[in-house]
């Protein structure tokens, strides 16, 4: 077998979401340095959000294999830069989400690249690594004798319970800033993959490939095995359903409690969370502090179309218990979604308060490769995507949609409900010190926003008024 010296595993971006300093650690990246570490000598994770330097400042003369993660489709040119860097004479790896949609682009456009995975890069790695020869690796494109071959698709396996990222890996800390000011430490965990649901939108619970990624989870020991690894005291689950078996998430709850772990977790939720309160008291013993809820709509018919599972009855059922809980409740809504009018969509507003929602998040319907938003869209005449992704209709073009989140915006976050959801965060411990003691003045400027509004609603209709009384008819 190969005896390997030095890899350089790179997260080729400088911004996430516009900002300079993202602070979701570069977890898949991560995941495959942990798988690759058994077989070399040395091992460097470089994100290059964190440095101002450049991948190949890095190489190093044993430097025997770059890996680069390609998640996402920004900031092309510099990728690319970053990846043809690399001299010919060491092998090449790029892999991750968006280097899957096109593994011929990166390998023509980049004649340095020896190899891209295609899906889950952990298995595959641990392959090349082991020095299989490359027509029996399953889920990678590679060059041979001039061509481009395709392997056949690799399977997704079961989520592996003895592979999580190597925290002594880590050059970097997670810090969530704001305004230049050093914010509390964030980390993420995978402690499952995919969904058993089949909402008729959703691309997360869809492997690479588009087809159904079945739920596969760790065990809980392993979970909280890798949260004592973790230095920071915010902690997010990004698995698509966290929730899916309760009794795992009690267990995953029992162990930190019983190993003493002092840390905040979030996570995405079902909303059949609801159904299992003794399981809902725990997750709060453990630290759990909020809730992220996929409700998407305020409409029988769209939760219908969308196959979510749940109608608005069942939502106020489940509400009534999930707004007993001293987790912070963050909703997230659809606007835009195919059907439904202005007067529709801005019912989510008060909708959500009802509910008892502390935090709303509106997206606008956006079409994910294998999401099926695609076919929603052809059979419905007067509906289409835009360049960027984004869906609209001849009645809601993107400026009437952008309004209608601004409006929905306004009506719900008023002041009892920002002074609410500041409670909330404080007794959960989510916000920092400078947070708290910038909430005053917020709460201020926002009480101040609500009298001149009121104000100007006030004036508005006493002129009306005047105006009708003036009136000769
Ligand atoms: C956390 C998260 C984020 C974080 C960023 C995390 C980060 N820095 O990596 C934040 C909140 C910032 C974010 C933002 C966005 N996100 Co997001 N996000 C996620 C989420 C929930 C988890 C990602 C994750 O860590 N997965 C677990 C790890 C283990 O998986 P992985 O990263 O895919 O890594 C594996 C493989 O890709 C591969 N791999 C990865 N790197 C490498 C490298 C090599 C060399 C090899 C061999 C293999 C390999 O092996 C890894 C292990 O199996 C996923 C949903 C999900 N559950 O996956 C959505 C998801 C990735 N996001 C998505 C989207 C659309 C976005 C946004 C575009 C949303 C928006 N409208 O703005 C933005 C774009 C941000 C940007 N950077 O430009 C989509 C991507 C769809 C797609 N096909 O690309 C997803 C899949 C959700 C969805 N279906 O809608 N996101
Ligand atoms: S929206 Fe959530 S519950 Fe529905 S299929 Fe996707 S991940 Fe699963």
């Amino acid at each position: 077998m190969r005896s390997w010296r030095h890899l350089l595993c790179v997260y080729p971006y400088r911004s996430e979401l516009g900002r300079r300093n993202g602070f979701y650690p570069p977890l898949g990246l991560e995941i495959i340095a942990a798988a690759l570490k058994p077989h070399f000598r040395a091992i460097d994770v470089i994100d290059l959000r964190r440095e101002t330097g450049n991948a190949a400042d890095f190489l190093r003369p044993d430097t025997d294999l770059v890996c680069f993660s390609v998640n996402w489709d920004r900031e092309a040119g510099f990728l690319r830069e970053q990846i043809r860097s690399v001299p010919p004479g060491i092998l090449t790896v790029v892999g991750g989400r968006h280097a899957t949609e096109d593994p011929e682009k990166w390998l023509s456009e980049c004649p340095n690249v020896g190899i891209v995975v295609r899906g889950d890069g952990e298995e595959t790695v641990g392959e090349i690594a082991e020095g299989r020869p490359l027509e029996g690796i399953a889920g990678i494109s590679y060059r041979l004798e001039g061509r481009i071959v395709h392997n056949p698709v690799r399977q997704c396996a079961k989520v592996r319970g003895d592979l999580y990222p190597d925290k002594k890996l880590r050059r970097y800390k997670y810090t969530m800033d704001q305004s230049g000011l050093t914010g509390p430490q964030f980390d993420t965990v995978a402690s499952s993959r995919g969904c058993p649901f089949n909402c008729a939108f959703c691309s997360f619970s869809r492997n690479p490939w588009g087809g159904k990624r079945a739920w596969s989870a760790r065990s809980p020991e392993s979970v909280v095995d890798e949260i004592e690894t973790i230095d920071a005291g915010l902690v997010g689950f990004v698995d698509d359903n966290f929730t899916h078996d309760m009794d795992r998430v009690a267990a995953i709850c029992d162990l930190i409690i019983a190993r003493g772990i002092r840390k905040r977790f979030i996570a995405n939720a079902r909303l059949e969370v609801a159904r299992r309160p003794d399981v809902l008291r725990k997750m709060e013993r453990a630290g759990f502090s909020m809730l992220l809820l996929g409700i998407e709509s305020a409409q029988d018919k769209t939760l219908r179309s969308m196959r979510k599972g749940f109608d608005t009855k069942r939502l106020r059922e489940y509400f009534r218990v999930l707004r007993k809980s001293r987790m912070i409740l963050f909703g997230y809504f659809i606007v835009g979604n195919i059907g439904e009018s202005e007067k529709e969509m801005l019912q989510i507003a008060p909708f959500a308060r009802r509910l008892g929602i502390d935090v709303i998040q509106l997206t606008v319907l956006r079409n994910e490769r294998y999401s099926g938003v695609e076919d929603l869209v052809a059979s419905n005449p007067g509906c289409h995507i835009a360049p960027d992704g984004l869906v609209y209709s001849d009645q809601c073009p993107p400026e009437l949609l952008r309004n209608i989140r601004r409006r929905i915006h306004r009506r719900f976050y008023g002041l009892t409900q920002l002074l609410q959801l500041c409670g909330k965060a404080i007794r959960n411990r989510i916000v920092t010190p400078r947070v708290v003691s910038g909430i005053p003045g917020f709460v201020l400027g926002e009480a101040i926003a609500h009298w001149k509004q009121k104000r100007m609603r006030r004036k508005r209709r006493r002129l009306a008024e005047e105006a009708q009384a003036a009136s000769p008819v």
